[in-house]
Parts: C-alpha cells; sequence; structure tokens
C-alpha cells in the first residue's frame, strides 16, 4: 500500500479556531480522505503552535501561565475539528517533550555542520506574524505587511543560520521542479523572493525576552525562535529523527531512519508561505533532511479587499450555518466556493446556491431513486446488468480523480455534482413511472433502476471526502454496508440491496442572515 503524509499548519495557541483555520483543515481532511478512499495508507497531521512572543504575551494579559493558556486552547482546536468532522491521525503540539528533543537534535546538527554563528539583531518585530520585517516592509507606517498590525525596534544578540549558503540551490530546485510550489502564481512569487539576495535567519531570542520556548541546546540564555520551532513539527511526527540516537544514528543524512518524511505535501494560507517554502527548505538542506514533495498554499476568506482574520475583528462566520445547514453542508460550501489557492469572500446569497445543489440535485436524486426502487421493486434493488451512464460514470470518475490529484478540489467536486445532475436528466429522459405502467418494458425497468443505484454508489464515494455524514446515510440508504474505496467502483454490482427510506438528505432551510462571530 502507498502512502501519503500531509500537513495542516499548526495553529497559534494564543486564539480562538476560526473559518480560516476550519478552511486549511477541512482542506487537508478531503485529501486525506480522498487518499484513503484511493487505498491509501495516510498520514494526516495537525496541531497547535504553543511557544513564542505571541503565547507568552496573550497569556500575561490573561493573567494564567503559558501552559495553561495552550492546554486550554489546543483543546479548543480538538473539539472544534471534532465538530468539523476532521480525521486527522495525529494532533500535535509543540509544547510535547518529544519535540522539544527533535528541534534540539536538528539544531545541534545545523551547528556541527558550521551553519550557525552568533550575532547582533537590529530590526523590525511584528509579534503578530511573529517574524521579522524590513525596513522597507514596514513602511513609513511602520505597520506588519500582512496584517497591517504593529511592530516594535529591536536590537539584541541572536544567533544566525547560514540561510544565504542554501540560496542557489534552492532557487535552482523551484525553478527545476515547476509542481513543487503550487499553484503557479504563488511558485512566481517564491523565485521573486529568491531573486533577491537571501539573508541569514535569526534562530534565536533572549530569555530574558522571550522565555516561553525551547532552550537553544548550547545557550540555555537563548530561546529557539518559534518558526523554527514550529516548522520542525512536521519532522517530528514523521518519525524521521531519534534525538534519543547517539550523534551519527539519529536519522540525518546518508543514515535516513524507516518514517513518514518527506511529507507528501504541506498546507497552508499564502501568509505563511515564505516561511515554509524558504525557511524550510534551507533548514532542511541545512540539517542534511529530504525536502517535502509539495507546498500548497491556498488563498484567502476576505472580506472586502482585507484577510479575514481575529485581529481586525472581520470575521463573518459561515461555520456558525452548522446548526442550522449541518457540518457537511458548509464543508461543500468552502471546497466547492474557494478554487484552489484563489481568494474568496463568503456571502449567504453564495451559501444557498451551493446548500441548493445539495438539496437539489443530489438530494434530490436519491430520494427519487430511493422512493422509484420501493414502490416499483418492493424495495429490492432489481439484478439487472444496469448498463445506462456508464460512459458518463467513467468520464466524471477520471475528471475527479485527475482534479484531486493536481489539488483542483473544486473542479472534482463539480464534477461529480455534474454527475448527478446528468443521472436526474437520465430519469427524466427514460421516465420509469411511464415504463412501470407497462409490463411489457419491465426490463428497461429494472435496467433503469439498476443504473440509477449504480450512480449512486460512485456518488457515495465522490462525495465521501466532502461530505462524510451524508454520504454514509447515502450508502447505507441504498444498502450498502459502507461507501465504496474508488477501486471498487468499477465492480460495483447493484441487484437483491434492500433500499430504505429516509428524511431528506439536505432539508429544505431559509436562507442564512450574514453573521456576525462573537467571542
Ligand atoms: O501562522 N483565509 O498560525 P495561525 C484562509 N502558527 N485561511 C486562513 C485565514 C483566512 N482568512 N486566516 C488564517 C500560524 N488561515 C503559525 C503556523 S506552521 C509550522 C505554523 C489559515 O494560527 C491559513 O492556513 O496564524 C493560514 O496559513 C493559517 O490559518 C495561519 O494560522
Amino acid at each position: 500500500m502507498s502512502s501519503f503524509y500531509l500537513t495542516s499548519p499548526i495553529y497559534y495557541a494564543s486564539g480562538e479556531p476560526h473559518l480560516g483555520h476550519a478552511y486549511t483543515t477541512i482542506l487537508a481532511d478531503v485529501l486525506a480522505r480522498y487518499r484513503r478512499r484511493a487505498g491509501e495508507d495516510v498520514l494526516f497531521l495537525t496541531g497547535t503552535d504553543e511557544h513564542g512572543q505571541k503565547i507568552q504575551e496573550a497569556a500575561a494579559q490573561q493573567g494564567i501561565p503559558p501552559r495553561e493558556l495552550c492546554d486550554l486552547m489546543a483543546g479548543r482546536f480538538r473539539a472544534a475539528w471534532e465538530d468539523l468532522n476532521i480525521s486527522h491521525d495525529r494532533f500535535i503540539r509543540t509544547t510535547e517533550p518529544g519535540h522539544a528533543a527533535v528541534v534540539s537534535a536538528i539544531l545541534e546538527r545545523l551547528r556541527d555542520n558550521g551553519l550557525i554563528y552568533e550575532g547582533e539583531y537590529a530590526g523590525w518585530y511584528s509579534v503578530g506574524q511573529e517574524r521579522y520585517f524590513t525596513e522597507k516592509e514596514v513602511g513609513p507606517d511602520r505597520k506588519d505587511p500582512v496584517a497591517g498590525g504593529p511592530v516594535e525596534h529591536i536590537r539584541e544578540k541572536n544567533y544566525f543560520f547560514r540561510m544565504s549558503r542554501f540560496q542557489e540551490r534552492l532557487r535552482k530546485h523551484v525553478e527545476d521542479n515547476p509542481e513543487w510550489i503550487v499553484p503557479a502564481g504563488r511558485r512566481n512569487e517564491i523565485l521573486g523572493f529568491l531573486a533577491r539576495p537571501l539573508g541569514d535567519l535569526s534562530i534565536s531570542r533572549p530569555r530574558s525576552r522571550i522565555h516561553w520556548g525551547i532552550p537553544l541546546p548550547w545557550d540555555p540564555d537563548q530561546t529557539t525562535y518559534v518558526w523554527v520551532d514550529a516548522l520542525i513539527n512536521y519532522v517530528t511526527a514523521s518519525g524521521a529523527v531519534d534525538a534519543g540516537a547517539p550523534k551519527g544514528r539519529q536519522g540525518f543524512g546518508d543514515a535516513p531512519l524507516p518514517s513518514r518524511w518527506p511529507a507528501d505535501v504541506h498546507l497552508m494560507g499564502k501568509d505563511i508561505l515564505t516561511t515554509h517554502a524558504v525557511y524550510w527548505p534551507a533548514l532542511l538542506m541545512g540539517a542534511d533532511l529530504p525536502l517535502p514533495r509539495k507546498i500548497l498554499a491556498h488563498g484567502w476568506w476576505v472580506v472586502g479587499a482585507t484577510k479575514m482574520s481575529k485581529s481586525l475583528g472581520n470575521v463573518v462566520d459561515p461555520l456558525g450555518l452548522r446548526d442550522r445547514f449541518g457540518t457537511d453542508a458548509v464543508r461543500w460550501y468552502l471546497m466547492r466556493e474557494m478554487p484552489t489557492g484563489q481568494d474568496a469572500s463568503y456571502t449567504p446569497e453564495r451559501f444557498m446556491i451551493r446548500y441548493e445543489e445539495l438539496s437539489n440535485v443530489l438530494g434530490n436524486l436519491v430520494h427519487r431513486v430511493v422512493s422509484m426502487v420501493k414502490r416499483y421493486c418492493g424495495g429490492t434493488v432489481p439484478s439487472a446488468p444496469g448498463h445506462g451512464l456508464r460512459r458518463e460514470i467513467g468520464q466524471a470518475v477520471d475528471k475527479y480523480r485527475d482534479s484531486m490529484e493536481g489539488y483542483r478540489l473544486h473542479d472534482g467536486f463539480a464534477a461529480a455534482m455534474e454527475l448527478a445532475r446528468t443521472a436526474n436528466g437520465f430519469v427524466e429522459n427514460r421516465e420509469p413511472w411511464t415504463l412501470a405502467r407497462d409490463p411489457q418494458r419491465e426490463g428497461e425497468l429494472e435496467e433503469t433502476l439498476s443504473s440509477l443505484v449504480r450512480v449512486l454508489a460512485v456518488l457515495a464515494c465522490l462525495f465521501e471526502p466532502v461530505a462524510p455524514q451524508k454520504s454514509q446515510e447515502l450508502a447505507r440508504r441504498i444498502g450498502l454496508p459502507r461507501v465504496p474505496r474508488l477501486a471498487e467502483l468499477a465492480e460495483i454490482a447493484p441487484g437483491g440491496q434492500v433500499v430504505s427510506s429516509g428524511p431528506p438528505l439536505f432539508p429544505r432551510v431559509e436562507e442564512p442572515q450574514p453573521s456576525r462571530a462573537g467571542g
């Protein structure tokens, strides 16, 4: 069985989970479920980023120890993912002791490779982004260029990683592997970044200023820079580095350990592409570890022209629609509405358009087919060859697979919905109600219903990654023990299953009013 390792970012434990986090995590979940349905052995990693100034300050503001804040927020993220039916295999927290050990081992390796030096840092720091920015980037208004938050001027001792040494190797890697950073627009952004001289990376902060973090193994008065700490989570969870082993046998260089590394894909929003596509590969090269196979940076959910964000207080929240429309409908909206890589904004009207597809096209098809099998065949799926729509099924599945493999999820799901639409058209053309009145045409009726049940089995499989609960319910209604895998679709032979009816899969609901998230 081939394996697939995918990661979401690990989210800051300083704030509540919101729509942006949910989007990336659902995207990751859809890919994980798709890969499992394709028969692969998946490791899907998510978690929380728990160190650094941002957490330290948030905890101080609330008057609680940072650890307490992290425990609380890690719990909130876990609960949010449960509510959204996220099927992660591992939830990592950077405060886990095992992670600190891997961070130390990697830092030691960089130092042994002659890539660390001590220096003084003077520049602008944004706590919101946990990053330094150049004079030019902060501009005359002295704002962080990502979210427009405040920056502070800092002058202090830091250790530096010789990132500049990897500029050429990295640039060549991006050039030679056009599919490494997707979508292409984001890749061009990184190529542009790498065309200018790359500085070295500050990897530590004085402990006197930032105490909440992992001490440098050779200088405990310095705390590891939170981005270095955070990025390493992907390696920690993979098992590629055994920090407890003697040097030389920890998994670096020519002596790799059996592990899930390298990741098949790192997913993230475009706000943190540079850290993932520049800092991270440079650190991996420095530590003699292989690079991830792909980096996918998606767009933002925006309000007007700005990124939706907690700190900007402009979060308009479709997650609040779960109560009325169900989790699967919200997942469907988010995946179907945003072409992977582009920005999108939530509006109640667009939500309704997407919901009505579920209800009027897919839900309606399920209802019609199940009712007809009940009415005309006593509830048992007829054993007819069911050749109708075979070509259409084949084409839809091909387009779906091709889109999913190419990370164009919106296209993949559009193909699935199109198949449901075609099947509704097939019902209208065949008019089973007319066939049922004519005993001479009983064979045709059975053939038609059998074909339709086959389509429903295929749709259960195609929709499962985005609408797992409803797809299971769909499989149950047509008498299947579970949702079929992709490889099983060709052999599905309807006949003999007992269907069951139930309330509409996607009931009619009134249009949502714009809502503002609280908290
Ligand atoms: O950056 N639209 O964590 P974070 C779409 N801890 N996605 C959005 C979004 C929006 N409006 N807002 C946030 C961090 N996101 C670091 C990551 S990884 C080693 C460390 C999503 O809590 C998107 O995935 O600020 C973005 O990259 C991420 O949340 C940032 O989450």
